[in-house]
């Protein structure tokens, strides 16, 4: 299975976590790193704090969405993710964006990412590297870009 996961930061060394992440990712038992895309610098959305460093990384994994996003999770803790309240800043967040074409709707996990679509901060580094990703449900990611031109983002040289 290909997934596509969405990583942000931006407490502490958030350029250092982002990197981080994306090695632990590729580390992961029953995965291998695809590609990941070039680090953007963006406007918080929704959450307060400084701009963040986002990024998104392709896998390939033998791991069920589930085990995925506890492994996903296990690397927040890692860099000390704390959780006072929704959207807080953030050393480390780990969003599973996409997992193959699928659609999944349990008490912890949604995928697609229902805010996906609606961000630049996953948009532009998702077709970065995947220029014909297709949001299950929605269509091609590319569609979304135009609506949120209005939202700061970048690529951090
Ligand atoms: N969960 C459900 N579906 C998923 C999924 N597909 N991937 C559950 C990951 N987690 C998923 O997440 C809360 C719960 O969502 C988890 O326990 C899991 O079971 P969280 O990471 O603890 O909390 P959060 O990140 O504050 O909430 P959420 O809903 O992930 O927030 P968003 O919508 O992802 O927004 N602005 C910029 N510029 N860059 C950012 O990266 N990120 C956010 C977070 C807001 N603004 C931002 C950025
Ligand atoms: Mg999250």
């Amino acid at each position: 299975m290909i997934a596509y996961i969405g990583i942000g930061a931006n407490l502490g060394d958030a350029q250092g976590n982002v990197l981080d992440a994306i090695a632990r990712l590729g580390a992961l038992p029953g995965a291998t790193l695809i590609a990941s895309s070039s680090l953007y610098r963006t406007a918080p959305i929704d959450s307060g704090g400084g701009d963040y460093v986002n990024a998104v990384a392709s896998i390939e994994t033998s791991l069920g969405a589930q085990a995925l996003l506890e492994a996903l999770q296990a690397i927040e803790l890692a860099h000390g993710r704390e959780r006072p309240y929704r959207n807080a800043p953030r050393t480390l967040d780990l969003d599973l964006l996409l997992y193959g074409d699928g659609t999944i709707a349990t008490g912890t996990l949604t995928v697609p990412h229902p805010r996906m679509h609606e961000r630049a901060f996953v948009l532009a580094p998702l077709l970065e590297i995947a220029p014909d990703a297709v949001i299950p449900g929605l269509g091609p990611a590319a569609g979304f870009v135009p609506r949120v031109a209005d939202q700061f983002i970048a690529r951090i040289a």
